[in-house]
C-alpha cells in the first residue's frame, strides 16, 4: 500500500455525496492500492446527516479508507488536501434568475477558493461539479491566487460519457468501442459534442450515422439529458454524476488509455480560438498528472457556430461574477 492521500468532498451529505463517497473510500477513484484520508464538508445544519454517512463508511470496513474527517469549516476540509471534489453548491430556486444563481454560488465558491488557496497542497487537483460548474471553477480559480490555474477544472465528464453511451446504442456497439469523443464548452444545454473526430470500432462516427441524427436527435439528446433524467426520476442525476465524477478524477491521477482522449473543462488558453478567461470543455490527454488539449483537429463550419455559442454564454456567465474575482 501507498501513503494515504486526502480527498476533499463538498456537499458531502447530499445525493452525490452519498453515490461518490463509498466508491472513493473503496478505491475506485485511484486505485487499490492507494489509500484515501477523507475531508468531508456540509454546512452545518447538514452536520447531523454527515454524521450517519461517515457512520456508514466505518461500517464498510474498506483496505483503503485511512480516515474520515467530518466539519463544516473550509478551512479543515482542505487542510493538505490532494484532491478537491467540489459538489456541494447553491440550487436555482424557484423565481431565481440566473444572475442571483451565480451570485449564490460566488458566496460559495469564493471562500472556497480562498481556503484551497491557503490550505490545499501546491499540487491540488480540484474538480468542480456543483453547477454552474465552470462558472463555479472560475471562481474558485480567480480566488486562489498562489495556486496554478491549472489546479481548476470543471465537470463535462458526465456529458462525454452520455455521448459515449448515446453512439453506442445507435451503432449497436459497445460504449469501450468508441473513442475521441469531445464535449466543447459549457456543461449546460449550450455544450457541443462533437461526433466528428470520434471512431466506433476503429470507423469514424459520421460515416455510421446521418447527419439528421447526429444533428436533431444526438446533439439534443446529449444537452438535455439532464433535464429528461430529472423528469423520470424526480431528482437530478445523482449516481451517474458521481461516477462521471471518479472517471474524471482517475483519468487526471492516472491517465488517459493510449489512440484516446476525454473531454475536461480546463482553463482555455486560446486553443481553437477560444481566448483565456474561461473554463472551457476540451479533449484532453493526460500523462503523469498534467493535462494537454488535444491540438491540432480540424474545425468546420459547422463545430465553429456551436463552439462560439457555448463560449458567449460562458463570457456572459463570467461577465456577471468578476466583482467576486480576488485578481
Ligand atoms: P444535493 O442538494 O442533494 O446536495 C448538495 C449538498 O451540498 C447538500 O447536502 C448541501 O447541504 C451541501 N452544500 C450546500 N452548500 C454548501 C457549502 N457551502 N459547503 C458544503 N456543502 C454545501 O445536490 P446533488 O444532487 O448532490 O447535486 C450537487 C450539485 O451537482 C448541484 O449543484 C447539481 O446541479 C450538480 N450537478 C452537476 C452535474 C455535472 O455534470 N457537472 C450533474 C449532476 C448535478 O446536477
Amino acid at each position: 500500500m501507498k501513503a494515504p492521500v486526502r480527498v476533499a468532498v463538498t456537499g458531502a451529505a447530499g445525493q452525490i455525496g452519498y453515490a461518490l463517497l463509498f466508491r472513493i473510500a473503496a478505491g475506485d477513484m485511484l486505485g487499490p492500492d492507494q489509500p484515501v484520508i477523507l475531508h468531508l464538508l456540509e454546512i452545518t445544519p447538514a452536520l447531523p446527516a454527515l454524521q450517519g454517512v461517515v457512520m456508514e463508511l466505518n461500517d464498510c470496513a474498506f483496505p483503503t479508507l485511512a480516515g474520515v474527517v467530518a466539519t463544516d469549516d473550509a478551512n479543515v476540509a482542505f487542510k493538505d488536501v490532494d484532491y478537491a471534489l467540489l459538489v456541494g453548491a447553491r440550487p436555482r430556486g424557484p423565481g431565481m434568475e440566473r444572475k442571483d444563481l451565480l451570485e449564490a454560488n460566488g458566496a460559495i465558491f469564493g471562500p472556497q477558493g480562498k481556503a484551497l488557496n491557503a490550505h490545499a497542497k501546491r499540487d491540488v487537483k480540484v474538480l468542480v461539479v456543483g453547477n454552474p460548474a465552470n462558472t463555479n471553477a472560475l471562481i474558485a480559480q480567480q480566488n486562489a491566487p498562489d495556486l496554478d490555474p491549472k489546479c481548476f477544472t470543471a465537470m463535462v465528464r458526465l456529458d462525454h460519457n452520455r455521448a459515449k453511451s448515446q453512439l453506442a446504442e445507435k451503432t449497436g456497439k459497445h460504449n469501450t468501442d468508441v473513442k475521441k469523443m469531445i464535449i466543447w464548452g459549457n456543461h449546460s444545454s449550450t455544450q457541443y459534442p462533437d461526433l466528428h473526430h470520434a471512431t466506433v470500432d476503429g470507423k469514424p462516427a459520421l460515416s455510421l450515422v446521418d447527419q439528421a441524427w447526429y444533428e436533431s436527435d444526438f446533439i439534443p439528446t446529449v444537452q438535455q439529458r439532464g433535464a429528461a433524467i430529472i423528469k423520470a426520476r424526480g431528482a437530478s442525476s445523482a449516481a451517474s454524476a458521481a461516477s462521471a465524477a471518479i472517471d474524471h478524477m482517475r483519468t487526471w491521477a492516472l491517465g488517459t488509455a493510449e489512440g484516446d482522449w476525454v473531454s475536461m473543462g480546463i482553463p482555455s488558453d486560446g486553443s481553437y480560438g477560444i481566448a483565456p478567461g474561461v473554463i472551457y470543455g476540451y479533449p484532453v490527454t493526460v500523462k503523469d498528472g498534467k493535462y494537454a488539449i488535444v491540438q491540432g483537429l480540424e474545425i468546420g463550419a459547422f463545430s465553429r457556430a456551436r463552439m462560439d455559442a457555448t463560449d458567449k454564454e460562458l463570457r456572459e456567465e463570467r461577465a456577471g461574477v468578476e466583482h467576486l474575482f480576488a485578481r
